[in-house]
C-alpha cells in the first residue's frame, strides 16, 4: 500500500502482537540457536500439532491500553491512559511485567493520586526507570497522530506515565518515530531512514534532562544517537554476526539496549538472509532474526514487528501465525479504527 495505507496500519499492530506472543518462548534466554527459532515458528504453521494459543505479555497488554485510550479520547489523555494501565494490571497481573513497574501500576490505581506522573518519578530512588516498557507500547502513537511533532510529544508523555528517566522515554520516542517513518514508506531508502532518525534524535536528546541522565549513567552524550551511528556502521558491513549485534547494540531490558536493536533487526532483514528460509517474507524474517538474538526477545520482536509490519503491510503476514496469537485479531480491528482517527486528524490539520 501507499503511505499511511490501511494495510500498513494493520501490518504494524498485528506484527507487534505476533512478535510479543512468539517471542515469549525465548525471553531471557542467553543463546537461542536459529534452528530452535525456526522449529518454534514452523510449529505455528502446523495446525495438526494443536499448540493452542500463544498468550500475549505485558508488551501487548499495555499497548492495548494505549490504543483504547487514544481511540476513546480521540487523542492523548494522561488520566485516562493511566487509569487503563492500572485497571489492566489489577485484572491480569500475571502478564510478565517488569519488577519495578509493578509499583507504579499499583500506585496509579489509587483514587487519591493527584499527579499521574508522580509514581514514575519515584522509581529507582527518584532516578526513574530506563526499562523498555515505554518503548514496547509506543507504536500506537505513530498510528494515531499524523504530525511528527505530535508523535514525538505524545509518545514521550505516554512513556513518562511509567518511565521518567530520559533513557526510558527517549527510547519510546525513537520507537514511535521509526514506526511513523516506516508507515510513510521511508524504509524503501534504508540509508535515508537511519539518517532521518539520527537528525530527529539529535533534537530529542538535546535537552538538560537527557544530558544529565546520560552523564549520571555514564553513557555517551547522546546515547540513542550514538547507537544509531553504530547501526549505520553495522549496515555498511558485508557480514555481521549475532554476537557482534549483541555486543554493539545489546539485547537487554533497557530501552537503550533494545530499541536500536529492534531497528537494526528490521534493516538487516530488508533483504533475504542465508540463515533464514528463502520462502520467508520480510515480517517473518524480522521476527525470526529478533528471536535468534536471545535476551528480551518478546519485546525486541514486538518493536521490530511494529516497524516491519508498517513497511510490508498485512498481506505478507501468515494467517496461521495470526490465528494462534492471542490478541492478533483484535489488533487488526483496532488498526482500522486508528487508521480512521489518523486520517480524520490529517484532514483537520
Ligand atoms: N519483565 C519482563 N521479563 C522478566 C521475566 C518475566 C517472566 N517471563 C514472567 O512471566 O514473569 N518483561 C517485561 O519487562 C520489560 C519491560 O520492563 P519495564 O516496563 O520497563 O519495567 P521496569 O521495572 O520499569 O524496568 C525493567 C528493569 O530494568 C531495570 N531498571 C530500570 N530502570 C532502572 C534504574 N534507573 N536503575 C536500575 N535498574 C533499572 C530493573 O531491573 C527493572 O526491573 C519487557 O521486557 C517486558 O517484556
Ligand atoms: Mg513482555
Ligand atoms: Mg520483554
Amino acid at each position: 500500500g501507499g503511505p499511511a495505507s490501511l494495510s500498513r496500519f494493520r501490518g504494524a499492530l498485528v506484527a507487534a502482537v505476533l512478535g510479543d506472543c512468539v517471542g515469549g518462548e525465548f525471553e531471557g534466554a542467553e543463546e537461542v540457536p536459529m534452528e530452535s527459532v525456526l522449529q518454534h515458528l514452523s510449529s505455528l504453521d502446523d495446525e495438526t500439532k494443536g499448540n493452542g494459543i500463544l498468550e500475549y505479555s505485558d508488551d501487548t497488554a499495555m499497548a492495548r491500553c494505549v490504543i483504547q485510550s487514544l481511540l476513546a479520547r480521540a487523542g492523548f489523555d494522561e488520566q485516562d491512559m493511566a487509569r487503563r494501565f492500572a485497571k489492566e494490571y489489577s485484572t491480569s497481573p500475571g502478564r510478565g511485567y517488569g519488577s519495578g513497574v509493578i509499583q507504579v501500576l499499583k500506585k496509579l490505581s489509587s483514587p487519591q493520586l493527584n499527579d499521574v506522573y508522580q509514581p514514575a518519578r519515584d522509581q529507582f530512588n527518584g532516578r526513574g526507570s530506563f526499562g523498555n516498557g515505554g518503548a514496547m507500547r509506543a507504536a500506537p502513537f505513530a498510528l494515531a497522530f499524523p504530525a511528527l511533532a505530535d508523535v514525538k510529544r505524545f509518545a514521550r508523555l505516554g512513556a513518562m506515565l511509567t518511565h521518567s528517566c530520559s533513557l526510558g522515554y527517549n527510547g519510546a520516542v525513537l520507537q514511535a518515530l521509526a514506526v511513523h517513518l516506516s508507515l510513510q514508506g521511508a524504509l524503501d531508502l534504508p540509508q535515508q531512514f537511519i539518517s532521518r532518525l539520527i537528525t530527529e534524535m539529535e533534537e530529542v536528546e538535546d535537552d538538560k534532562a537527557s544530558q544529565n541522565d546520560a552523564r549520571i549513567l555514564k553513557e555517551a552524550e547522546k546515547p540513542f544517537c550514538e547507537r544509531l551511528h553504530r547501526i549505520r556502521d553495522l549496515m555498511s558491513r558485508s557480514k555481521v554476526s549475532i554476537e557482534e549485534v549483541i555486543s554493539e547494540l545489546g539485547n537487554g531490558i533497557a530501552a537503550l539496549h533494545s530499541v536500536p536493536t529492534a531497528i537494526f533487526c528490521v534493516l538487516h532483514c530488508l533483504q533475504p538472509r542465508e540463515s533464514l528460509p528463502e520462502n520467508y517474507c520480510g515480517v517473518e524474517r524480522t521476527i525470526a532474526y529478533s528471536l535468534a538474538l536471545g535476551g528480551d526477545t518478546d519485546t525486541i520482536a514486538c518493536m521490530a514487528g511494529a516497524i516491519a509490519g508498517a513497511h510490508y503491510g498485512i498481506e505478507t503476514i501468515p494467517q496461521p501465525w495470526i490465528k494462534c496469537c492471542e490478541g492478533a485479531e483484535d489488533a487488526d480491528m483496532d488498526a482500522e479504527r486508528l487508521h480512521m482517527l489518523y486520517h480524520k486528524s490529517s484532514q483537520v490539520d
